[in-house]
């Protein structure tokens, strides 16, 4: 070949080369112009229920419940056996969930009243805020539960801070729990449908002159009160807490998952062009329990296993907007539950009667309040299409890292100062979760480390028997091996000292030595 031919050869070469590089580029490119970084920025939806238990999920093991639209989740994704919530009441939880801290360093993390100041400080950095940071168009729809405004809330007029200061750009919220006042949306900071003309009230610790109340009108319920819930009544139904006023402004409690669920679909037809971050908080099966009326009487368990039936098919309907905008390749979901089950959580309506054989906690003590396995314990799952392959992991895993791992997804240095980066193992490609995690249960505090758990001696009611769940008070130290007692039927500590010893100081390295209301106990 002479020099010549040599050259153009070359030169050659180097065209096809370059045609070759550009091309992929362009290819690159046109993913950004249909607003999808595919690769780093997918949609990140959490969809967070209420009071759900670990065993009320069919692939969880519930024989009498059918959950086939969580089941696909769970079936196409990966499925945590031991997933926790951070506590086992709500508004902690929900803490932990947004904002990577442990709920017991916040003393104001407790079970919120209507009233409730924001419970999250709008310097701290959120999830939502780190998500919006890295482009996202942020949003929650559904129960709110962390406070509003600086405790001095006017509800007619512009309520903040809220959830628009620590990070969403759009929010339509239920203040706190649908048991409690006020019982009205709130879009953006604004009560929804409110006439000015018929201003909202509310007090917790008085009633408004000539306002019906559960306790004095019995004759106004069309369902009854067991404890609690005896203050205003809206629809029928007592809450807690009293409110006047604002009467076109609230809400229809069986209209409530379908409302929820056409914001949380709206919110995808809007914001699909962009990376966006959607927390979908459904309020069932949460107290009163009010199905609408295409779901009454569809499971034969009253209006507890309506309402699972109502959520399931919510995550349905959820599923196929994703799916009908061509999404779900695109977007990782992850559905889990604020705490664990109560059955009858403060009004008659036949949760116990009619639960049939049917185990809300599944194989695990305790329930919603406790601090055995059952209050934390959670269904957990995540899940995206194409790329998570399908399993089963028994990863030790919390929603507190939730944070770190999703900042790690999307290219973001922020982190939760408890939340661990794990998203190799909420991708399933990982199967080494947390070593340790601390479990709280209204207030008081647990240890779990590997397969052991550790619950420090507490004063108080072996059994909360308004609600008929054992809380997991002892006078001495309870120590269980979950891998060989998932039940934890058998407590170790006297047995093995050693380990007791060692789960101690494990603890108290984390939580400090003040942590248990019995006080310092003796070894024996
Ligand atoms: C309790 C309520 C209970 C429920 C719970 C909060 C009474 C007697 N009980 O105080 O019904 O509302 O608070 O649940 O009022 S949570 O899931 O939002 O934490
Ligand atoms: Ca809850």
């Amino acid at each position: 070949m002479n020099f010549y031919k040599q050259i153009l050869l070359l030169g050659i070469a180097g065209l096809i080369f370059m045609l070759f590089f550009h091309s992929c580029e362009s290819s690159n490119h046109s993913d950004n112009r249909m607003g999808k970084t595919k690769l780093t920025k997918p949609n990140i939806v959490i969809i967070y229920v209420d009071d759900l238990g670990y065993g009320d999920v069919a692939t969880y093991g519930a024989a009498n419940l059918e959950t086939p639209n969580i089941d696909r989740l769970a079936k196409g994704g990966v499925q945590f056996t031991n997933g926790y919530a951070s506590s086992a009441t709500c508004s902690p939880s929900r803490y932990a969930l947004l904002t990577g801290n442990y709920p017991w360093r916040n003393k104001n993390a407790k079970i919120l009243p209507g009233t409730a100041p924001l419970l999250i400080d709008t310097s701290q950095m959120t999830l939502p805020k780190m998500l919006k940071n890295q482009g996202y168009y942020t949003g929650v729809v559904g129960k709110w539960h962390l406070g509003l405004g600086d405790g001095q809330v006017n509800w007619n007029e512009t309520i903040t801070p809220g959830p628009n200061n620590v990070g969403f750009d759009y929010s339509f919220i239920m203040a706190a729990t649908q048991d409690r006042v006020p019982t009205v949306y709130i879009e953006d900071g604004k009560v929804v449908n409110l006439d000015p003309r018929d201003p909202i009230e509310i007090d917790y610790s008085k009633n408004f002159e000539g306002e019906p109340t559960g306790k004095d009108n019995p004759e106004l319920l069309k369902m009854k009160w067991h404890h609690g819930h005896n203050s205003s009544i809206v629809n029928g139904i007592p809450r807690i807490g009293f409110m006047k006023g604002g009467e076109s402004a609230k809400w229809v409690d069986e209209n409530m998952a379908d409302t929820f669920l056409i914001k949380a679909q709206q919110f995808v037809h809007v914001h699909k062009d962009q990376p966006f971050f959607l927390y979908y908080a459904l309020q069932q099966p949460h107290v009163p329990r009010t199905p609408h009326p295409r779901f009454v009487g569809k499971t034969g368990m009253g209006p507890r296993g309506d309402v699972i039936k109502e959520l399931d098919w919510c995550v349905g309907a959820f599923l196929e907007t994703l799916e009908s905008e061509g999404l779900l390749e695109n977007t990782l979901i992850i559905f889990s539950s604020d705490n664990g089950p109560v059955l009858n959580d403060g009004y008659y309506d036949d949760a116990v009667e009619k639960l049939g054989d049917h185990n809300p906690a599944g194989p695990l003590r305790g329930g919603k309040y406790s601090l055995f396995e059952a209050g934390t314990r959670v269904p957990f799952i995540t899940y995206w299409k194409g790329k998570i392959e399908p399993k089963k992991s028994d990863a030790l895993v919390s929603q507190i890292d939730f944070m770190s791992s999703l900042a790690a997804l999307v290219g973001s240095d922020a982190q939760g100062p408890d939340s661990e980066n794990l998203l190799d193992v909420f991708l399933g490609s990982q199967d080494q979760g947390r070593e340790s995690l601390i479990l709280e249960a209204t207030t008081r505090t647990a240890f779990r480390k590997g397969d052991w758990v550790l619950i420090p001696p507490y004063r108080g009611p072996a059994v909360n028997k308004l609600v008929n769940i054992e809380l997991g008070n002892m006078k001495d130290f309870g120590l269980y091996h979950l891998k060989n007692d998932l039940s934890q039927q058998k407590n170790l500590a006297s047995q093995n000292l050693e380990k007791l010893q060692q789960m101690i100081a494990d603890f108290e390295a984390i939580r400090g030595s003040d942590y248990s209301n019995a006080g310092k106990l003796e070894l024996k």
